[in-house]
């Protein structure tokens, strides 16, 4: 079969909705096993092995293999309409083909059990081999595709040498170069240390391994982040008819996103024992920096909003606020999902804090952070942008437009009852990825409403998800029957995508370079640290309790 862009776009961005339906089905189950007077026999039992299956599941499918295919697909149909130039086809095919295969390799082996490992997979857990083949056959499927996007982009760089880089492309290329940062960690631990753990038994250190995770680990979120980041940029303009309120603080955005994305990685590793707190210190302010465009971006995209509605005759403070297309359910998701990044992201400015860290770190508040930006934000960003593809891509309807209401209400609200309830939780040390939380009969009474409150979110987040996957895969199997019209992309419309050439914004690859120095300054003393003491490689054990 001959793959080309839209294929390629349709097959990856409807696997992911699929994945999304299974996966939040596991959300709902392990939110209710750990409500006490649920989680016991003859109410939901859900065994220990189970749990961390159907976590490992959760963790892989939502936060791993749904952006890959999601991004993927987005920029195979937004960049040949921009760039007007197609992709390379024999890339594209072979990244389908390799990120499909890599994809179904690591479902079959997590749910099969045999990868009880969760998303971290931490050393010395040992997974089947095919849980590690799988995931490096999905990764590297998605650089294939960064190459067939680069080299396009390439082309389009040298055809239009006095022009600006489009604020939708210059977004998607920030994605990939951080997604080139993250992965390369990944790729050499995955090869050097977790395939030769499970095939031959090869001891591993467990600092050193860690400390490779998460160089991965943080920047991979800003992969999740970036593409809704870039859809706050091109989409919310076109809907309000606008120019976005600064073009070049956006691309200064991108900018510190490719710079300091990568180099925070030890603000996860705070409490672990062998690292010296200089480069702790080090990765803390760097992750303050890469907070930094988060907060550019939330100010222009509010004085984009602010310019629109005022032109609309919005008065007073807030006035302009009642001007917005609120009807609109990707305009309405979109805002949203900014507003909700706001409350996830203040707390991760609370994690980042060495003495807060040790308050929080390992305990419900951080699945209350991650579940607020990446359930949230990312979730709701990747779904309603997905209605507006229904038109240009699919050429479809919206199945029902109250689907997609419901979907943004129910999920936002279910999601901040939950959050809520797991930061307070948190507070008082209720700890995360654990099947079991009674201590056997053990546990603070402070723990119990929480989680039960935090049950009544995820149901709502459930439903709203069943709503999500409902508009979304309903559209595509219904909506050529009937449904409404939903104002696509408007990609050249109403104003041209291209704008003058910045000779200091435009030149991504100096910052690719400066980024590349940073990281290496970032991580080369740790790592020096690590193995200058002498590496103490410990044999693997079996994860998950079968
Ligand atoms: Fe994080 C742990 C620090 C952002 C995801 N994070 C995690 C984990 C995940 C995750 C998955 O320093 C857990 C990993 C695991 O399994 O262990 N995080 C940060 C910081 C930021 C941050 C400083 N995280 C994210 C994003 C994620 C994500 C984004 C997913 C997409 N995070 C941490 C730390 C940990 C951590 C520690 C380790 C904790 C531990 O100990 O384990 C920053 O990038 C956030 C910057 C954002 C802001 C918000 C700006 C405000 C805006 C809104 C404006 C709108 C307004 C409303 C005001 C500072 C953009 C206007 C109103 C209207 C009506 C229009």
């Amino acid at each position: 079969m001959r793959v080309n862009e839209e294929l390629f776009a349709k097959v990856t961005i409807a696997f992911s909705f699929i994945i999304l339906g299974l996966g939040g089905l596991f959300g709902l189950l392990q939110a209710l096993n750990r409500v006490p007077f649920l989680s016991m026999p003859g109410v939901l039992e859900v065994s220990d092995s189970t749990y961390y299956r159907i976590l490992t599941f959760h963790g892989v499918g939502l936060a791993v293999a749904i952006p890959i295919y999601w991004i993927t697909g987005l920029t195979a149909f937004v960049s040949p309409r921009i760039l007007k130039l197609e992709m390379d086809r024999r890339l594209l095919a072979l990244s389908l083909a390799m990120m499909l295969a890599g994809g179904v390799i690591a479902t079959i082996t997590i749910l099969a059990g045999k990868a009880n490992v969760l998303y971290t997979f931490y050393a010395p857990m040992k997974a089947h081999p095919a849980f590690y083949w799988g995931a490096a056959l999905l990764i590297l499927g998605s650089w294939v595709f960064t190459a067939a996007f680069v080299k396009q982009y390439l082309q389009w760089r040298r055809m239009n040498p006095g022009v600006g880089t489009p604020i939708a492309i210059y977004g998607l290329l920030t994605t990939f170069i951080v997604w080139i940062e993250a992965t390369t960690p990944l790729v050499i631990t995955v090869l050097k240390d977790f395939i030769p753990m499970s095939m031959f038994g090869k001891e591993v250190d467990v600092l050193e391994t860690r400390t490779w995770f998460w160089f991965f680990g943080h920047a991979l979120v800003y992969f999740w982040l970036l593409p809704v980041v870039t859809m706050w940029y091109y989409l919310i303009p076109k809907k309000l008819g606008v120019q976005l309120f600064s073009e070049s603080m956006a691309k200064v955005a991108f900018i510190l996103f490719i710079m300091a994305s990568t180099p925070v990685g030890l603000h996860h590793q705070f409490t672990d024992p062998g690292l010296a707190a200089e480069y702790k210190f080090m990765h803390t302010i760097l992750t303050l920096i890469v907070a930094t465009p988060s907060m550019l971006t939330g100010f222009n995209i509010l004085a984009t909003m602010e310019k629109a509605g005022r032109a609309r005759g919005g008065n007073g403070l807030l006035g302009w606020l009642a001007k917005q297309p609120w009807k609109d359910p990707v305009y309405l998701g979109l805002v949203m999902s900014l507003v909700i990044f706001g409350v996830g992201g203040i707390t991760g400015i609370i994690n980042a804090s060495y003495q807060l860290n040790l308050v929080v770190h390992n305990t419900t508040w951080v699945p209350g952070h991650f579940h607020m930006t990446v359930g949230n934000v990312v979730v709701i960003g990747y779904t309603v942008v997905t209605y507006a593809l229904l038109s240009d891509l699919f050429k479809k309807r919206l199945v029902s437009k109250t689907a997609a209401y419901s979907h943004i209400l129910l999920w936002t609200i279910g999601l901040f009852i939950f959050s809520l309830a797991y930061y307070y939780a948190g507070l008082y040390g209720a700890p995360r990825r654990t099947s079991n939380i009674e201590y056997g009969g053990l546990l603070p009474s402070t723990w119990v409403l929480p989680m039960e409150i935090s049950a009544i979110g995820a149901i709502l987040m459930f439903a709203g998800g069943v709503a999500a996957v409902y508009a979304v895969l309903g559209s595509l199997l219904f909506g050529n029957v009937r449904g409404v019209a939903i104002e696509g992309m408007k990609i050249g419309n109403p104003s041209p995508e291209t704008t003058e050439f910045n000779p200091l914004l435009d030149n991504l690859k100096m910052w690719v370079i400066f980024a590349a120095i940073l990281i290496v300054v970032a991580y080369i003393f740790p790592f020096y640290e690590i193995f200058s003491r002498g590496i103490s490689p410990v044999p693997p054990v079996e994860a998950g309790l079968s």
